[in-house]
């Protein structure tokens, strides 16, 4: 059975991450979506919080499952059975930082591969970054994330006073 994480902080989702996440399940069999639960980020939305967003966005894909982690990604892959990375690739921005992980990660565990997926066109501008900067400026982040997302965030800047 062809096992692989697709790792992220998803703060929040998107519907680039999405786009991964679907195109990730029909080339696995189990898909797991690993979270980081990165106390030193200071994150927008808590691990739960982003767990929770992210169990109602993939509902209708079967063989994905969202779950945190902390420490190594590289352990959490080993602990879940898992035997490859996925990741996105937007721009060529993004490709430094992802050969350096990749390579780091096989350095210290040979027996984990890294596969990328290439934005699809329509989202290749997207970034969480990007959707909370829009949101804590009053703009509309309904194109970019699902409904229920936008309005957590809306909801989270809203509580921040900003
Ligand atoms: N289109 C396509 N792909 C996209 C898009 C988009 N619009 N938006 C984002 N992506 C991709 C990103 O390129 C990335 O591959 C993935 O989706 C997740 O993105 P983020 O931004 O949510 O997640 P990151 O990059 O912050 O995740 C970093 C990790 C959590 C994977 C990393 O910090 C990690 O592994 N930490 C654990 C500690 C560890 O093992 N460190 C050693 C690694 S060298």
């Amino acid at each position: 059975m062809s096992k692989a994480i697709y790792p992220g902080s998803f703060d929040p989702v998107t519907f680039g991450h999405l786009d991964v996440i679907s195109r990730a399940s029909k080339v696995v069999d189990h898909l797991i979506v690993g979270v980081l639960n990165n106390t030193s980020k200071s994150p927008l939305f808590s691990v739960e919080e982003r767990v929770t967003m992210l169990k109602k966005a993939v509902k209708s894909l079967p063989n994905v499952e969202i779950q945190s982690f902390s420490g190594l990604l590289v352990d959490f892959a080993a602990a879940s059975g898992a035997s490859v990375i996925v990741r996105g690739l937007r721009a060529v921005t993004d490709f430094e930082y992802e050969l350096q992980m990749s390579q780091t990660n096989r350095k210290i565990a040979p027996e984990v591969d890294t596969v990328f997926f290439t934005t699809s066109l329509q989202y290749a501008y997207l970034s969480s970054s990007t959707v909370k900067e829009i949101a804590m400026f009053g703009g509309d982040i309904s194109q970019f994330v699902p409904d229920f997302v936008a309005a957590e965030v809306e909801k989270k800047f809203a509580e921040k006073g900003e």
